[in-house]
């Protein structure tokens, strides 16, 4: 048996459900009617799909549908889930279908099914499947407007994007919500090429082994130990898996940025918008943040229509869909967010693109700003504004806008060793959806816990005499050397609260994370073609951190850490270079001195985008 079984973004909403259940009474009777069907495909194959329309049905209606891997029969009327509830209230024909091979639904599951051989009439993917969905609604339930739209979170964020890459002429209209675009470079799978060892080795079972498999058992609260104990990644198959998961096979088939990773996606698979698009992310997204601003990316230049949307919050992976959205972890923003989202953003925008109403006037970006805890609007995400300007490391661990001189030591360093990796939360580190697991609010915790270990570098700003506004993309430019011929290199931007913080004297001295990531430094050159580190070389390690909108407040300190592991969400570099880690040995796994330059020639720094 599973030690636990989660669904991801479920856990989340459950937890919402809960909260809304306890905030308000409940309406005795549903406002929607539930109906069971199975929806044929093209192939023969049936989909489970639960439909709800309104008890009181006044005008005809669009579809709003939503396609998951998570299972549906369990599903409430849209009035009493807090995430669909404004769009409830206006009235919708709310549509919900288990993927292909998934719970109730005919057929085999194939992760992420994204491509089929259009020459071939009966060939299917996750966008056919969409398109005959609606095609069956249109004919077979009554009283609707013709028009559909669709809308989902993660998992669901993905089959939301795939259904509007070749959509159905009714569908007018998608929510793609934390989908992921690159499993290589950014989402759930890797960063920059470093593996996701705890979300890959969980997930992958999590919704491959059959519900009877005991595959393997943590048989420990803390999973750090596990993981450590596991040793190389080779015994994964060799002592778990079996080689029966096909997801776990392909991440050790496909150690390097190849066709397998490159055809799925999203800059490869999206051309322009051909309907109306709108990507939603939050900035503490513990799985996909990556994924939500490169879709929005690649869009943008072929969004002729102008149809191409952004909304970024201060969530976590699918923190819009419950909950106030006042807080995540230890962090206040003052506002109700995730309210506005869902009623002023979300439902507005349905209702413009489905039901026209409203006068369609969007800002095309609108991201919060933290810090000063304010909903910005933007014509275009980043915005023109920002000017970018570094931010120099210097010796004795000071940051500074002012380049180093020739007068300063020119380098710190530290010792890595993948013996003893730097936990990337505080331990215990439960399952990564067990009881009781902090991962939904990791991002957000203080970074305090890592201050006193010597394979942790840190940079700190005087305090600082006024506000310094960040909004747009960063990037740390990392001058490194190491003795051994690989590395990772985990870089991360954090606002330091005063000592004495007011009124929250338990927030004196806070580390808050704003920006972070890992780079593998064998990809420096080329995601597909890896080559190994030449000891001793000082090379430039450019490390995306992504987009933000944040407010260091006077009074506080810009500060940046730099360390060498993150486990176990990020799995180990041996540091002897091997071509594949999934195959590396034990012998492999060695300590190394790196050292981080901050000299005249070698100026590290992290590029930010500054509003003066
Ligand atoms: N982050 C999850 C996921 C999405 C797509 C593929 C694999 C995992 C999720 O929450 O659905």
């Amino acid at each position: 048996m599973k030690s636990f079984y989660f669904k991801p973004v479920l856990f989340v909403l459950v937890l919402f459900a809960w909260q809304n259940l306890f905030a308000q009474t409940a309406p005795t009777e549903d406002k929607y009617n539930r109906k069971e069907v199975m929806i044929p495909m093209r192939d023969g194959i049936k989909l489970f799909t639960v439909i709800y329309t309104p008890k009181e049905q006044h005008d005809k209606l669009p579809f709003l549908l939503t396609r998951t891997p998570y299972g549906v029969a369990d599903s409430r009327s849209p009035e009493r889930s807090a995430y669909t509830r404004d769009m409830a209230e206006d009235g919708y024909i709310f549509v919900a279908q288990d993927i292909r091979g998934r719970y109730k639904s005919e057929g085999a599951f194939e992760m992420q099914r994204f491509s089929r051989d259009k020459g071939k009439p009966n060939a299917i993917d996750e966008s056919s499947d969409t398109y005959d969905t609606v095609d069956w609604l249109l004919k077979n339930i009554p009283d609707n407007n013709g028009k559909a739209g669709m809308y989902g979170i993660s998992y669901d964020g993905w089959t939301a994007l795939i259904g509007a890459t070749d959509p159905h002429p009714a569908m007018k209209a998608v929510s793609e919500q934390a989908t992921p675009s690159d499993m290589f470079l950014g989402d759930d799978f890797h960063h920059n090429g470093a593996f996701r060892l705890s979300y890959g080795f969980e997930y992958a079972f999590m919704e491959e082994a059959s519900h009877t498999d005991t595959l393997y058992q943590f048989g420990t609260y803390d999973t750090y130990d596990w993981y450590l104990k596991l040793g190389p990644l080779s015994n994964v198959n060799k002592k778990y898996f079996h080689n029966k998961l096909p997801s776990w096979n392909d991440f050790t088939k496909h150690p390097n940025y190849d066709s397998f990773w490159q055809k799925q996606a999203m800059k490869f698979r999206l051309d322009h918008p051909r309907i109306a698009i709108q990507h939603v992310a939050g900035w503490w997204d513990q799985e996909d943040f990556y994924g939500p601003q490169k879709a929005y990316e690649v869009l943008e230049p072929h969004d002729t229509n102008n149809q191409n949307y952004i909304v970024i919050g201060p969530w976590n992976h699918g923190g819009w869909a419950g909950g106030n959205g006042d807080k995540l972890g230890n962090i206040k923003f003052g506002t109700n967010t995730g309210v506005t989202f869902r009623k002023d953003i979300q439902a507005r925008w349905f209702a413009y693109y489905l039901k026209d109403k409203g006068d369609g006037k969007f800002a095309e970006a609108i991201t919060f700003q933290t810090g000063s805890n304010l909903w910005k609007e933007y014509s275009k995400w980043p915005p023109k504004e920002s000017i970018i300007k570094n931010i120099y490391f210097h010796s004795n661990g000071k940051l500074s806008f002012t380049p180093p001189t020739a007068t300063e030591a020119i380098a710190d360093s530290y010792v890595s060793d993948p013996a003893k990796p730097v936990p990337y939360r505080s331990r215990p580190i439960e399952e990564t959806y067990g009881p009781g697991s902090r991962w939904f609010t990791w991002l957000t915790e203080d970074q305090r816990f890592v201050d006193n270990r010597p394979d942790v570098l840190s940079w700190q700003t005087d305090t600082l005499t006024s506000d310094v506004t960040i909004t747009g993309n960063i990037a740390a430019k990392l001058y490194a050397s190491t003795t051994g011929t690989d590395a990772d290199w985990v870089v991360k931007l954090i606002d330091v609260y005063p000592a004495e913080y007011k009124p929250e004297l338990k927030m004196s001295g806070y580390e808050f994370m704003i920006a972070n990531d890992v780079f593998r430094g064998r990809f420096r050159k080329s995601f597909e073609h890896p080559e190994p580190i030449t000891p001793g070389k000082v090379e430039l390690y450019t490390v995306d951190l992504h987009g933000t909108n944040h407010v260091f407040k006077k009074g506080h300190r810009i500060m940046v850490q730099v360390q060498s592991t993150w486990f176990p969400v990020i799995d180990r570099n041996p540091q002897r270079y091997v071509p594949n880690i999934f195959e590396a040995k034990a012998s492999d796994f060695i300590p190394a001195t790196h050292k981080v330059y901050h000299s005249v020639k070698f100026a590290s720094a992290i590029a930010l985008p500054v509003v003066d």
